[in-house]
């Protein structure tokens, strides 16, 4: 159904049309993705107002936790461990450098309704503190329409690890294990995997019980996710939370056997989970390339287009998640994700090999693909070892910038 002109901003942006097209459709609900207005408290209210199911949490869940700062407080009360930090947002600059100091450089000051590293500034000392404050604080306005800001102890060379979580209508919460997504560029996440490959059995335990506990004080329902940065062996602090179902959600399902979309609309119909927390089992390791129409040799400018040749790899333990095919147009208005190449083996080592090779196979022309990088990253001992954190693409990989 078309709901409006290419550009988001006219149409998958625009509540009215996707609600319109919902009531022409006769939908019961509307499955709102991971993109556009999945976050969006307000849509989340506005289908309600319609009398349309939203597969998702309730508005209020989406406003609580979608406020950064006052997620931070939230998992403060319900004593999961944050990031040294500022108790919510701070106004000025003023303000705020006492807290800086107190908290010790280097800093790093983030939006509390912020995403994707816009509005984020690390300060090393005052100096640059009482510069990248204000910039920040019009980055974010500018942005998000909303200014505020807070800060945290910057942490050195993190992992991210991310808990994901069911919830039904009925005060069931189960977690379904953790994926590690540090491998990312420039805030865009480019292979993930479950479970985390540095994370042991204990300090798993404890991340997804501190995930559960936020969840419950949230009062959330449906599907979500509880991002932490793991420093050290046991160490690990809550940074935010995703109120929708995301990019990477596969390798969780690969790996617990649980079809969260089902899960999803299934909740959201309100219905109970109809499993408990000890029927969760990890079985084996997931891992997830995300293929995008860019090029990796070109500082990962866009590159939309015909695809004229879509050959895609298969085989036992093998995903792939598309809606491209030959004679498919990618088109330069949505983002460059094109697929996803998930594999599943019963160790890394097995999964790293059959990734390998579905690589190898897979042909997309003549766009240019993320492919050829993903077999670079291969390549490297330190990310078959699992020795890598958050910041290892940007500072080892010598990519091209435009
Ligand atoms: C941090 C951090 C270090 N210390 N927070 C990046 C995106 C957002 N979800 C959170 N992010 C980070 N938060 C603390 N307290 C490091 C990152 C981070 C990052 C920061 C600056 C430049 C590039 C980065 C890449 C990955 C993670």
């Amino acid at each position: 159904m078309c709901i409006g002109p290419s550009a988001p901003k006219d149409s998958y942006l625009k509540s009215d049309r996707v609600i319109a097209a919902a009531e022409i459709a006769d939908a019961d609900c509307i499955h709102p993705g991971y993109g556009f207005l999945a976050e969006n408290a307000a849509f989340a209210e506005k289908c309600r107002d319609s009398n349309i199911g939203f597969i998702g949490p309730t508005a209020e869940a989406m406003r609580l936790l979608g406020d950064k700062a006052s997620a931070r407080v939230l998992a403060k009360k319900a004593k999961v461990p944050t990031v040294p930090g500022s108790d919510g947002v701070i106004e000025t600059v003023e303000e705020a450098l006492p807290v800086a100091v107190k908290i010790g450089f280097p800093v790093i000051i983030k939006a509390t309704s912020g995403g994707g590293g816009r509005g984020m500034r690390i300060a090393r000392d005052e100096q640059e503190f009482n510069t990248f404050f204000p910039q920040a604080q019009q980055e974010a306005l500018s942005a998000f329409g909303d200014p505020g800001l807070y800060i945290e102890k910057f942490l050195d060379r993190p992992r991210h690890v991310e808990v994901q979580i069911l919830a039904d209508q009925h005060g069931k919460i189960v977690h379904l294990f953790e994926r590690d997504c540090s491998l990312q560029r420039r805030h865009q996440k480019l292979i993930e995997e479950a479970p985390a490959s540095t994370v042991d059995q204990r300090t798993r335990d404890d991340l997804c019980k501190a995930a559960v506990r936020l969840c419950r004080a949230a009062k959330y329902t449906n599907a979500g996710t509880f991002e932490f940065l793991v420093t050290g062996k046991r160490t690990f602090y809550f940074i935010e939370a995703n109120t929708r179902i995301q990019v990477e959600h596969p390798v969780t399902e690969m790996i617990t056997g649980i079809d969260l979309i089902k899960a999803q609309i299934r909740i959201a119909a309100g219905e109970p989970l109809g499993f408990s927390q000890r029927d969760v089992k990890q079985n084996g390791v997931a891992i997830e390339c995300r293929i995008n129409a860019e090029d990796p040799h070109n500082g990962f400018r866009p590159s939309p287009g015909l695809i004229e040749q879509f050959r895609a790899p298969g085989g036992f333990g093998v995903r792939i998640d598309t809606h491209a095919h030959d004679g498919y147009d990618i088109t330069p208005f949505y983002d460059s994700l094109i697929g996803k190449l998930i594999v599943h083996a019963a160790t890394r080592e097995e999964a790293l090999k059959n990734l390998e090779r579905c690589l190898d196979e897979f042909l997309i022309s003549p766009i240019k693909t993320t492919i050829p990088f993903y077999k670079q990253i291969l390549s490297l001992e330190a990310f078959t070892k699992g020795e890598f954190d958050t910041g290892f693409v940007d500072r080892t990989l010598q990519v091209d910038t435009v």
